[in-house]
C-alpha cells in the first residue's frame, strides 16, 4: 500500500558537460532520519556520472536515478513515479529503494504540468488542474475567449490516485481560474472539504460531490500562486486552536489581470514590480459559527516574491528564499522588452534576492509577530526553482535556483547548485533534548503513551521545563516552486510527571481522532522543551495503508504532577532562553559546535530518458559537511530551449514506506 506524500517533478532534456554532470535541487523531500532525495530537471542523455569529492567530510551523498519510461517517448506529463526511501542498512541498489516508474503500469489519465496534489483523510489523493504544455501562465491571453480549457492546452479536471479509471471530472473552480491557477493551493479541512486557493478566488471544495462553495476573494488584487508564488502555510495545528487550520498567505504580487501576459511571457517588466509584504490570514471552517474571511496580517519584513514558508518544531515559521520583485517564471522577453539583450537580469523575472530568513510567530500579539533579529544572509540568490525543506535535526535544508531555461553560470542570477543549511535560533543551545519512547507509529484517538525526557535534556526548574514542553508532529512535505505540498504541524495534547531526579514524563496523547487534520503517512515527532527542539523521530501517522483511518476515543490523561520546586535539570546553563537567540549558521556561519547534520544522506536523483531501465543504478559517494559549508555540486549545460520549460515535465511520486505489503 502506499502513503501519500505527493509532488511533482519535472525533467529536462539535455546534454552534459563532461564530468560535470549533478543534479540542483529544484525538488527535496526528506525520506526518512538518514536520507533526503533530491530531484531536478534532468539530462536527456546517459552520460555517466561524475561526482567530485568535496573537502568536507561526514556525510554522504547518493546521486540515484529515477528510472524514466523505456517507450522512447520523454514526456513525463502523465508519470507517477514511487519511491520506498530507504536507510543505509538497506542495499540502495535493489529494486525496493528505487524509484518505481512504470507507465504501463501506472500513469495519469491526463497531461498534468504543475497541477496541485492533496490527500483525503483515507490517503487517497486527489490530483487537479495543470498546463497539458507548460508556459509561463495558463493561458493564450488575458482575454481568450476560451478560457478554460485554452484549446485543450489547460486541463481544469480532477482525478484520483490511486486509479479509479473514471473519467477526470471538470472542477469548475479551475475552469473559473484558469491562467492563474497552477500549484493551486490546497488544503484538507477538518470536515473533509478542500480549501482551494488560486488568482484571487478562494473556495471550499467537497471531494464527495464536487460542489463549491465560494470563500471570499483574495483581498487587494494579491495573487499567491505561482508566478506569483506567495508563501502559503497552514498554521501549526494545536491544542488551544481545536486544531483547526488556519491558512497563512503572505507576498506574491498584484500585478494587474493583463499584466500577467500569456503562456510565452509577462505582459509588464515584472522585475520592476516590488512583490507583495502583506500577509493575510483565513480560517476556512471558524468553529464560533462566523464567517470565514481574509484578516489582515503583520506584513512581512520586506516584499517576496517566492518566499517558501517552512514551519520549525517549535511551530514558529521561517520563510525563506525569494525575491523583492516580479514574479516565478522565465522568459526570453516581455511584451515591453522585446529583446533578450535588454533583459537586465537575463531570463528572470524575478530580481532583488532577499537572503535573509525571517521567522513568524503565529502565537505572538498583532504588530510583533515577524523578526530577523541576528538572522545572518546567504550571498546565493534563491530565486526561481529554488527549494528548502526542514531536515529531521531541525535544520532547514536550502538549495537550488536557476531562473534560466537552461543551465547559465554567467547570467545576473546563475544556476547554483549550492545547497546550504539554516539553523534556526535553537542552535545555539549547547544541549538538545533527547527524548526516549517515542512510538514508531501513531494512530487516530486511543490509548496516551509517554515519553520521558532525562533532566540531561535541559537546564532551569523541572517545573518549569515540564509546563515548557510540547510535542510536535511535523510533516516537511514535499518541496518544490516555492512551496511545501503537504507541510502540516499538529501539537500533541500533554500533560506531565516531574520526577524527583529532574526527569520529566510526558503523558501523550495519539493525533486526535481526525484523519482530516492530519493525513495519514509519515511525519516526524519532536519534543520541544523550552523552545529548544529534540531531533526528529519519524513515525507513521494511522494504519499505514489507504483506507478509512481507524479511530478511537481519545484516552482521559492522567493529571500534571510536578516536583518539589527546588528540582532542576542537569544540562548546561545556556539551554534555557536559546530559543529566544540568535540566527545563525546561514552559508559560511558558524552554525552549531556540533555537527548538526551528521547522518543525513543526500540522494539526488534525475530523470535519463533514454537510459535503459534494467542497468544498474548509478551510484556514487561524496562527502558532505555540516552546511555552513555548501554542497558543491557542478554545473550541467543544457541544450538552449525555447520558452516556458517546454521540456518540464512533472510527475505525482507517491512515498510508499518501507516493509508494508503492497505494490
Ligand atoms: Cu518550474
Amino acid at each position: 500500500m502506499f502513503f501519500c506524500l505527493s509532488m511533482l517533478t519535472e525533467w529536462f532534456a539535455a546534454s552534459t558537460k563532461v564530468g560535470d554532470t549533478r543534479v540542483s535541487a529544484m525538488m527535496m523531500f526528506v525520506g526518512n532520519n538518514e536520507k533526503v532525495y533530491i530531484i531536478d530537471k534532468a539530462e536527456g542523455n546517459a552520460e555517466q556520472i561524475k561526482l567530485g569529492v568535496p573537502d568536507i567530510a561526514s556525510n554522504i551523498a547518493t546521486l540515484m536515478d529515477i528510472k524514466t519510461n523505456t517507450y522512447g517517448d520523454f514526456d513525463g506529463t502523465k508519470s507517477i513515479r514511487i519511491l520506498n526511501p530507504c536507510t543505509n542498512a538497506d542495499d540502495m541498489s535493489s529494486p525496493e529503494c528505487q524509484w518505481f516508474d512504470d507507465p504501463s503500469v501506472l500513469s495519469m489519465q491526463r497531461h498534468r504540468w504543475y497541477s496541485a496534489a492533496e490527500p483525503l483523510g483515507d490517503g487517497r489523493i486527489v490530483i487537479i488542474g495543470g498546463f497539458a504544455n507548460g508556459g509561463y501562465v495558463n493561458r493564450g491571453s488575458p482575454d481568450d475567449p476560451d478560457r478554460g480549457f485554452e484549446g485543450n492546452a489547460s486541463e481544469p479536471t480532477f482525478e484520483w490516485y490511486p486509479p479509479t479509471g473514471e473519467t477526470p471530472q471538470l472542477m469548475q473552480f479551475m475552469f473559473d481560474t484558469s491562467g492563474l491557477n497552477a500549484y493551486a493551493h490546497t488544503y484538507l479541512m477538518k470536515s473533509g472539504k478542500m480549501f482551494l486557493q488560486a488568482y484571487l478566488k478562494t473556495i471550499l471544495w467537497d471531494p464527495d460531490t464536487n460542489t463549491e462553495t465560494p470563500l471570499p476573494d483574495m483581498p487587494d488584487g494579491i495573487v499567491r500562486v505561482y508566478p506569483a508564488s506567495g508563501a502559503v502555510a497552514m498554521l501549526p495545528l494545536t491544542p488551544s486552536n481545536n486544531w483547526n487550520p488556519t491558512i497563512l498567505f503572505c507576498g506574491g504580487n498584484d500585478m494587474d489581470n493583463e499584466a500577467w501576459g500569456n503562456y510565452s511571457w509577462p505582459f509588464i517588466n515584472t522585475w520592476e514590480k516590488p512583490a507583495s509584504s502583506s500577509c493575510h490570514r483565513i480560517t476556512p471552517e471558524p468553529e464560533d459559527g462566523s464567517s470565514p474571511t481574509y484578516t489582515q496580517d503583520d506584513s512581512m519584513l520586506e516584499s517576496r516574491t517566492m518566499g517558501q514558508f517552512i514551519i520549525l518544531p517549535t511551530g514558529k515559521l521561517l520563510v525563506v528564499n525569494g525575491g523583492l520583485n516580479g514574479t516565478a517564471g522565465y522568459a526570453n522577453q516581455t511584451l515591453l522588452t522585446e529583446s533578450f539583450s535588454d533583459m537586465p537580469f537575463g531570463m528572470s523575472l524575478a530580481s532583488g534576492p532577499v537572503g535573509t530568513p525571517a521567522e513568524y510567530d503565529p502565537n505572538a500579539a498583532s504588530g510583533s509577530r515577524w523578526s530577523n533579529q541576528g538572522f545572518s544572509s546567504t550571498q546565493i540568490a534563491r530565486l526561481y526553482h529554488s527549494s528548502a525543506i526542514l531536515l529531521p535535526d531541525a535544520s532547514v535544508m536550502i538549495a537550488g535556483s536557476n531562473p534560466s531555461v537552461d543551465v547559465n553560470l554567467t547570467t545576473v542570477f546563475p544556476t547554483t547548485y549550492k545547497a546550504e543549511i539554516f539553523y534556526p535560533s535553537y542552535f545555539s543551545a549547547s544541549t538538545r533534548p533527547t527524548p526516549s519512547g517515542i512510538p514508531k507509529t501513531l494512530s487516530y484517538g486511543g490509548s496516551s503513551f509517554d515519553i520521558t525526557v532525562p533532566s540531561s535534556s535541559y537546564s532551569g526548574l523541572s517545573n518549569n521545563a515540564a509546563e515548557n514542553t510540547h510535542v510536535s508532529v511535523v510533516r516537511p512535505g514535499w518541496t518544490t516552486h516555492a512551496m511545501n505540498m503537504g507541510q502540516r504541524y499538529l501539537q500533541l495534547n500533554n500533560t506531565y510527571t516531574v520526577n524527583s531526579d529532574g526527569s520529566i514524563v510526558l503523558h501523550v496523547s495519539q493525533m486526535p481522532p481526525i484523519p482530516n487534520i492530519f493525513q495519514p503517512g509519515p511525519a516526524m515527532v519532536f519534543v520541544v522543551v523550552n523552545g529548544i527542539p529534540s531531533n526528529g523521530t519519524f513515525v507513521i501517522v494511522g494504519s499505514g495503508n489507504i483506507e478509512t483511518q481507524p479511530t478511537a476515543d481519545v484516552q482521559e490523561l492522567p493529571p500534571k504532577v510536578q516536583a518539589d520546586e527546588s528540582v532542576s535539570g542537569s544540562a548546561d546553563g545556556s539551554t534555557t532562553g536559546a530559543g529566544n537567540g540568535n540566527g545563525t549558521g546561514m552559508g559560511t556561519g558558524t552554525g552549531s559546535s556540533e555537527d548538526p547534520n551528521a547522518g543525513v544522506t543526500i540522494s539526488a536523483s534525475r530523470n535519463r530518458p533514454n537510459e535503459d531501465s534494467h542497468l544498474p543504478p548509478q551510484t556514487q559517494t561524496r562527502t558532505f559537511g555540516r552546511f555552513r559549508h555548501s554542497l558543491p555540486l557542478a554545473p550541467v549545460t543544457h541544450p538552449s530551449s525555447s520558452l516556458g520549460d517546454p521540456y518540464s515535465r512533472f510527475s505525482l511520486l507517491v512515498w510508499r514506506p518501507k516493509h508494508t505489503p503492497g505494490f
